[in-house]
């Protein structure tokens, strides 16, 4: 048990500079659809923390919850998928954009794969936009639960080996299996030096 379980929402905003300070914090980042809220949820043990839906594109704000004191863990829009209107579309990606470039707190991004979609053009674009900006990342990959037992092994390192990294580097879970997530729970703990 990690102090992730006492975690509750405090705000939601569309510009980061309205963030506030804060003593560290992590984020998820991903495709649209791809499982963030509902890994974030079921990192902390929680069911209705962050809003999930079938629909791509339910999250589009950036969204903050607590888990101790000045110790976040930040919900992000999705890239990849076009949705709304015109107007509100474009802002997704820089509102992403601003808000990794702007938190000397960030200790850690987490960057959502669908494994069994794979990674996309845009989601290798993100990687090496990260790296690009030296901002720490972890790949994990979600959804694994649709991967068959017998061939999990090597689509993990089909995946990994598309990114550039190695499979043991990448982490394996699923948000409505129990996979991989109490394991990265006390990652995110420790980054988080709860
Ligand atoms: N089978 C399976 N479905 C999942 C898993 N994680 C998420 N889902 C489903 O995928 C859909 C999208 O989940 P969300 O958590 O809303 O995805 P998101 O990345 O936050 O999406 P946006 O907010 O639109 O960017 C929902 O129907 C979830 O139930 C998983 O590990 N396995
Ligand atoms: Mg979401």
């Amino acid at each position: 048990m990690t102090k992730l379980r006492d975690a509750h929402y405090t705000r939601t905003v569309v510009d980061h500079l309205l963030l506030g300070e804060c003593k560290a914090e992590v984020a998820f980042v991903g495709r649209s659809n791809v499982g963030k809220s509902s890994v974030l949820n079921a990192v902390c043990n929680q069911k209705n923390l962050a809003r999930t839906s079938q629909t791509p594109g339910k999250t589009r704000t950036i969204n903050v919850f607590e888990t101790a004191r000045g110790k976040w863990i930040i919900d992000l829009p999705g890239y990849g998928f076009a949705v709304g209107p015109a107007s509100e579309r474009n802002t997704w990606p820089e509102m992403i954009e601003n808000y990794l470039t702007n938190r000397p707190s960030l200790r850690m991004v987490y960057m959502l794969i669908d494994a069994k979609v794979g990674p996309t053009k845009l989601d290798r674009q993100m990687a090496i936009w990260l790296q690009s900006k030296s901002i720490p990342y972890r790949v994990i990959a979600n959804k694994v639960d649709k991967i068959p037992a017998p061939l999990q092994q090597a689509r993990r390192k089909e995946i990994a080996g598309a990114l550039g990294i190695r499979a043991e580097d990448m982490r394996w879970v699923s948000a409505t299996k129990p996979i991989g997530m109490r394991e990265l729970e006390h990652e995110v703990a420790e980054e988080l030096s709860l």
